[in-house]
């Protein structure tokens, strides 16, 4: 009967059925030799291993429909049609696996494979939501779903996780249910890589908190509001998301001993600062500044002297001024209203709308290079958009062209003035541009926390959401990347443990001796980054406070103390200028240059000496740390990955102390198009989220649990006279049904589940299946006859 076969693996398919019925099984035939064999009945499903061995590839899912001679017919989830010959390996798909499950730790099949074809069967449905255990997986339907209604919110309040199908809503709830009820923090980690919908599910958490806990006051609208203000200066058009933010986030929501919302906190997070002076193709720098231009009213806008967004160069280096789907004029009018609502006045919002202004003169000033006394300088041809600059700025405009082409050195109580070359007054420029903006940035944040956040009562509690950066590895990685990568491992570690403690939990109250299960978890990686003497952070910041340390010199130092370690690989060739880390979501390689300049994040003297004495005294504002602190202070000052290990470090015992949910966003595709699901991508994204984790823990301990009821409803048959599960001790029947078929093998009975490994589960498959059905015996004849 058998059409095809080679050596491990017998392909039958019965003539009379017509064609075929996919169950495999893994028998040891009497040579020891195992053999795998399938029989199939049109409909039936299989996952077909993947043939080449790139990295993402993994095996996809199948339904048969039809044989021939030697081959078999199929159909895969990527509704492609093939005909497998005997060469393909072949496997067959747990009854889980075909129907999909709303909760992925249920799945049979519990690999990476499984997982993504129960997303995808799923999300093919619009059902974008599904659990992996205490963790929501969120797929990005790129269209508005209508999930999310005020009857949605009704249906979800004061339900189980679980009671429901999987969404949003119910972890909001759980959330908000805990904190009440074990009056504990709680906090929300929302992963996944750009455009995969972290900051809409962010929004879709603080909507349903408010629209549960409120009172429908005046606070809970600042909350909201403050929002589009932090897009606004926050986010901007890439590639990959058309309204991505460039900064991390973690919202703090603040609940009275009732539940009602008193107020919030904003942390943010490293700013993207290259965007202000240049913009990858077909990207834009931030929202604010098109809005603005769309948005203000004529008078306004000769009043700060500004035309079109098409005739600025900060604005136009991506080739693109506008952005579909976005009406920046009227996102203008949304963003005054929110900063009337978080308590701008009207001056402020001026003064902000002139240091745009300044920001765009700015980088309209066109420099010439010239050569003076055989040295390089720099001249500006044309003084229109500086004299721009210095009047919106409150500065003189012969200063201001100085301090962007000439440099003052004082070195042993003398003043030397050099000059610029043409490059290097760009840069300087730039500089300041980035200078002011980055510093603008926090002040607003720090204006709506002013709104927003309430002195404390002793019985506060709070929800914290973090919405930050996932894990980037793209062609080349520079020093934003290893910040980035950096808070990842530091998100994993803290993901991994919170599993990892979950799974003992589960493991104590069913009394379960789990000793022996052990995981691998990725503090190598942060010792060698951030914690162990001479790690990464340390050196690359050494470096950057002596003079004379370059990016080369810094990467030097980076191979001879660290090269030794197993998480740091060196390139190949001395030529190249990055190095590598082993991370949790595998290798990244990070290109040195620019790395110390970035850390530095400094300003030039001159220009700091003018805001010293401008009469723009918002500008002063901004910058009054930086002159209260004077330039030796200012050379110790702290680095930017200084700073951030700081936050991050102060976020992580945030996060410490509250009991966490995790939603990991994945992005089906990269066109932004609606049921698309490339899982090439979403396999890669998978991975990089860490929820093979989660699997990988679980594996390692007893994956299949069932209830003692579950299992003698399932394997009676196995025994011989067990009545039904209603009918009997269920405990007494599972011990039974287990020393039977199981004998001396290591699984363990609970409490209330019985605990089991993954063989375990095939085997009591196979046997029911033999049991139950007939075809097993034709199959077996099958065999024999071919052996
Ligand atoms: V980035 O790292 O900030 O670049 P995010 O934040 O992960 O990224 P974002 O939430 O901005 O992605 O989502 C990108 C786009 O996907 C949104 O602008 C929506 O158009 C779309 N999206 C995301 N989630 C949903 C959803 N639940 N329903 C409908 C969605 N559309
Ligand atoms: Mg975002």
């Amino acid at each position: 009967y058998f059409t095809a076969a080679s050596d491990s693996r017998v392909l039958v398919v019965d003539p009379e059925a017509g064609v075929h019925d996919g169950n495999w099984r893994d028998n040891r035939h009497s040579d020891g030799k195992s053999v795998e064999f399938i029989t199939a009945t049109a409909g039936d499903y299989i996952w077909i291993e993947p043939t080449s061995r790139r990295e993402f590839d993994v095996a996809i899912g199948a339904r048969v429909v039809s044989a021939e001679g030697r081959r078999i017919q199929v159909k895969d989830d990527d509704d492609n049609e093939l005909w497998l010959t005997p060469e393909r390996r072949i496997k067959a798909m747990h009854p889980t696996s075909v129907q999909g499950v709303e909760d992925m730790i249920s799945l049979g099949d519990l690999h990476e494979a499984g997982i993504l074809r129960n997303l995808l069967i799923r999300y093919n449905e619009n059902l974008i939501y599904t659990y992996t255990g205490s963790i929501l997986v969120a797929v990005n339907p790129y269209q508005i779903l209508p999930i999310y209604t005020v009857e949605q919110i009704k249906l979800y309040r004061g339900k189980k996780i679980g009671e429901l199908p999987p969404h949003i809503f119910a972890i909001g709830d759980s959330c908000y249910n805990n904190m009440k009820r074990f009056r504990q923090d709680q906090c929300i980690v929302i992963s996944g890589e750009s455009g995969a919908g972290k900051t809409e599910s962010t929004k879709l958490i603080l909507q349903y908190l408010a629209a549960i806990s409120g009172k429908h006051s005046w606070i809970e609208q600042q909350i909201l509001e403050a929002n589009p203000i932090l897009e606004a200066f926050g986010n901007a058009k890439t590639i990959r998301n058309d309204n991505s933010s460039r900064f991390g986030k973690y919202v703090d929501i603040h609940f009275s001993k009732e539940g009602v919302i008193e107020g919030a906190r904003i942390e943010q997070y490293l700013l993207e600062k290259s965007r202000l002076v240049s913009q990858g193709s077909d990207e834009r720098n931030y929202h604010i500044f098109y809005c603005m231009l769309a948005g203000m009213t004529r008078e306004e806008r000769q009043k700060l002297e500004l035309s079109d967004a098409s005739n600025y160069s900060y604005l136009t280096g991506g080739g693109s001024i506008t952005c579909d789907g976005r009406d920046d004029a009227r996102e203008f009018a949304d963003i005054r209203s929110a900063m009337k609502v978080l308590m701008f006045s009207d001056s402020e919002v001026w003064e902000i709308l002139k240091l745009l202004a300044s920001i765009l003169h700015m980088g309209n000033i066109k420099f010439r290079g010239k050569v003076v006394d055989n040295l390089d300088a720099t001249e500006v041809p044309d003084m229109t958009s500086l004299i721009r600059v210095a009047k919106f700025l409150g500065l003189d405009s012969r200063n201001l062209k100085e301090a962007l082409t000439l440099k003052t050195i004082f070195a042993q109580g003398e003043t030397v003035v050099s000059t610029l070359s043409h490059r290097h007054a760009m840069d300087v420029r730039d500089a300041f541009v980035k200078g002011i903006y980055g510093r603008l940035f926090i002040w607003i944040v720090t204006k709506v926390n002013a709104a927003i956040y309430k002195p404390h009562s002793q019985t506060r509690t709070s929800i914290g959401i973090l919405d930050i950066f996932g894990f980037e590895n793209f062609k080349i990685n520079s020093f934003e990347q290893f910040c980035i990568n950096y808070a990842n491992e530091n998100l994993q570690q803290f993901f991994v443990q919170h599993i990892f403690k979950l799974e003992q939990e589960e493991y104590n109250a069913e009394n379960i001796n789990w000793q022996h299960i052990e995981f691998v978890d990725n503090q190598d990686t942060l010792d060698m980054i951030a914690i162990k003497q001479l790690n990464i952070m340390a050196l690359i910041d050494e470096e950057s406070k002596f003079p004379k340390g370059t990016d080369h010199t810094m990467l030097l130092k980076l191979h001879k103390q660290q090269g030794w370690n197993k998480q740091y690989l060196k390139p190949k060739s001395d030529l190249n200028h990055s190095f590598g880390i082993n991370h949790f979501a595998g290798v990244v390689f990070y290109d040195t240059r620019g790395f110390l300049e970035k850390n530095r994040d400094t300003f030039s003297a001159d220009l700091l000496q003018l805001i010293h004495n401008t009469s723009n005294k918002f500008l002063q504002h901004l910058f009054i740390d930086d002159i209260s602190m004077g330039s030796e202070t200012r050379k110790r000052a702290p680095t930017l990955s200084a700073q951030f290990k700081k936050s991050l470090d102060a976020l992580m015992k945030t996060l410490s102390n509250c009991q966490p949910f995790f939603i990991r966003c994945i992005k089906p595709n990269e066109y932004k198009k609606p049921m698309l699901f490339d899982r090439e991508l979403c396999c890669r994204q998978l991975r990089y989220s860490g929820m093979m984790e989660t699997i990988r823990i679980r594996r390692a301990g007893y994956p299949i649990r069932h209830t003692f009821r579950e299992f003698v409803e399932r394997y009676r048959f196995l025994i011989h006279g067990c009545p039904p599960a209603h009918r009997v001790d269920c405990f007494a029947a599972t011990t039974k049904i287990c020393r039977e078929v199981l004998g001396k093998s290591d699984y363990q009975l609970g409490h209330t589940k019985v605990f089991l490994k993954d063989a375990h589960d095939l085997f009591l498959e196979q046997e029911r299946d033999r049991v139950l059905t007939r075809k097993i015996t034709i199959l077996q004849r099958c065999v024999r006859g071919w052996y």
